[in-house]
């Protein structure tokens, strides 16, 4: 029998049983009524337990002694409690502890403490009022102590969340033939045209870029004959942008496919997708969502069941009738983006919706001109709550017009010669998208920066961690 007991899993049926349970010493107090009693709270995870020590004064003083975060193992008897208890998410069960061992002592003077870094913002007012204010932790301070910082509910809760698009990701594409590639993130030239690109040594004297995106390999796998890929890699973003939404280093979720008739096959994949990614966090992280929701409270994410598609044109004329002066040819910006959600959301009721057909000039040199109007192309963006978390498009795949696009952005034919020359060996009509993995979780869980879904976040001030 395993003895090992995970605290998520003692209810009333666990009563009676002996377990042996290691875990982190969240708190230990002193008990109040009874002088020879004291209570020791265990986490794991997303769960708590309380524990009881009675009987022996040492068991009792060297629990008193053991610093807050220290992992401890306890041996002893799972026992039902007269009362629910409020404080711990076990609240059926208590364990009665025989034995209590320290496997790690945490340092007493703790950078910062998993309390502090997990209080919502109605905490700290509600403190405030009474007059007596809490600590506050700023973020820069959370971040540098990211290992502490992530061990609060909503750290354990978005980072399950994560895993949960992720997988749904792989799958969802699975069942429908995409399979899983891996492309060099170490590669000659800027993937994205443009200047934003971290440029290395190689080795022989050679430069190298690390990817600003899978974009030429995913499409050249395609020339390879796979059909369909996909894949989940780290991007590489050397913009210096201070936002709440940009990293330098974030996780891309791609698909490139081919295209039979139209690219809007590529927006059915991303539509069926996504609904199946939302309905499943609703019904399969209610414990997780619950636990964010109480440190940064949000609402559900309103989207309906097939997504709502909208011409850049139709965007472009509902921002103009409400006020917001917008150059039609030009890409929106952050303000005009956050407008038009609101205004999506106020007249079809979803905050989940696909902008189709964007102005040639505001896309990526590989996006395939609009046939029947080349000053438009067959692209669009996704948006979530008003912010862009989707860039897809279908692919020129005739080289020479491809070239002439590269030549008309200003890339150097050296290093994307090899892309170019890939669509001369017979390649058919294709389209894909990317994902940022991040932006998903900070918008499905309301978050107000890109930098709590990330782990080890790095932007233009962060490399550490
Ligand atoms: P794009 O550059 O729009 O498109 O990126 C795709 C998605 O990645 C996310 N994203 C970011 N997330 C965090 N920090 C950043 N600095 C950042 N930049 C982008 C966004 C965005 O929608 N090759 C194309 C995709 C394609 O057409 O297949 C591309 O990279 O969520």
């Amino acid at each position: 029998d395993e003895p090992w007991a995970e605290i998520g899993h003692l209810d009333k049926a666990a009563a009676g049983r002996s377990v042996l349970v290691r875990a982190t010493a969240e708190a230990v107090y002193r008990g109040s009524k009874t002088k020879n009693v004291a209570f020791l709270k265990l986490r794991q995870v997303l769960s708590t337990v309380q524990c009881v020590l009675a009987g022996s004064a040492q068991m009792m003083l060297f629990a008193l002694s053991l610093p807050k975060e220290s992992i401890v193992v306890v041996e002893g008897a799972v026992a039902l409690l007269d009362e629910p208890l409020s404080y711990t998410t076990v609240q059926e069960v208590e364990i009665k502890v025989r034995k209590l061992y320290c496997i790690s002592r945490a340092d007493p003077k703790l950078p910062i403490s998993v309390e502090d870094a997990g209080r919502s913002a109605a905490e700290f007012a509600k403190a405030e009022a009474k007059g007596v204010p809490l600590p506050r932790v700023g973020q820069e301070t959370r971040l540098d102590y990211r290992v502490i910082d992530v061990r609060t509910p909503t750290g354990q809760a978005i980072f399950r969340v994560q895993h949960q698009v992720e997988n749904k990701f792989r799958e969802y594409l699975s069942a429908r033939d995409f399979i899983g590639i891996h492309t060099p993130k170490l590669i000659s030239g800027s993937s994205e045209g443009g200047a934003a690109v971290f440029k290395l040594e190689y080795k022989n004297g050679k430069s190298a870029c690390l990817a600003q995106s899978p974009q030429l390999h995913k499409q050249m796998a395609i020339c390879g004959g796979f059909r369909r890929v996909f894949e989940v890699g780290h991007v590489f973003r050397a913009e210096d942008s201070n936002t709440h939404r940009h990293l330098c280093e974030f996780v891309g979720l791609d698909a490139e496919m081919e295209i039979m008739r139209h690219y809007f096959e590529v927006c059915d994949i991303v539509d069926g997708l996504f609904i199946e990614i939302f309905r499943h966090l609703n019904e399969n992280c209610k414990r997780e969502l619950e636990a964010i929701n109480r440190q940064y409270p949000f609402e559900p994410l309103k989207y309906l069941e097939r997504t709502l598609r909208l011409s850049y044109e139709e965007g472009i004329q509902m921002l103009k009738e409400a006020g917001t002066e917008i150059e039609p040819m030009a890409d929106l910006n952050t303000e005009a983006e956050k407008k038009l959600g609101q205004l999506v959301r106020e007249k079809y009721d979803t905050e989940f919706f696909i902008l189709y057909r964007y102005p040639l000039a505001a896309r990526p040199f590989y996006t395939m001109p609009c046939y029947e109007n080349p000053a438009y192309s067959n692209s669009f963006d996704v948006f979530l709550r008003g912010e862009e978390i989707i860039s897809g498009a279908q692919r020129i795949h005739e080289p020479k017009l491809l070239a002439k696009r590269a030549a008309e952005h200003g890339i150097g034919m050296s290093s994307i010669k090899s892309y170019i020359d890939s669509f001369s060996y017979g390649t058919p009509p294709h389209g894909g998208f990317g994902v940022g993995l991040e932006r998903v979780v900070m918008l499905f869980c309301g978050l107000h920066n890109v930098r709590l879904a990330s782990l080890f976040p790095r932007d233009p001030q962060r490399l550490s961690p």
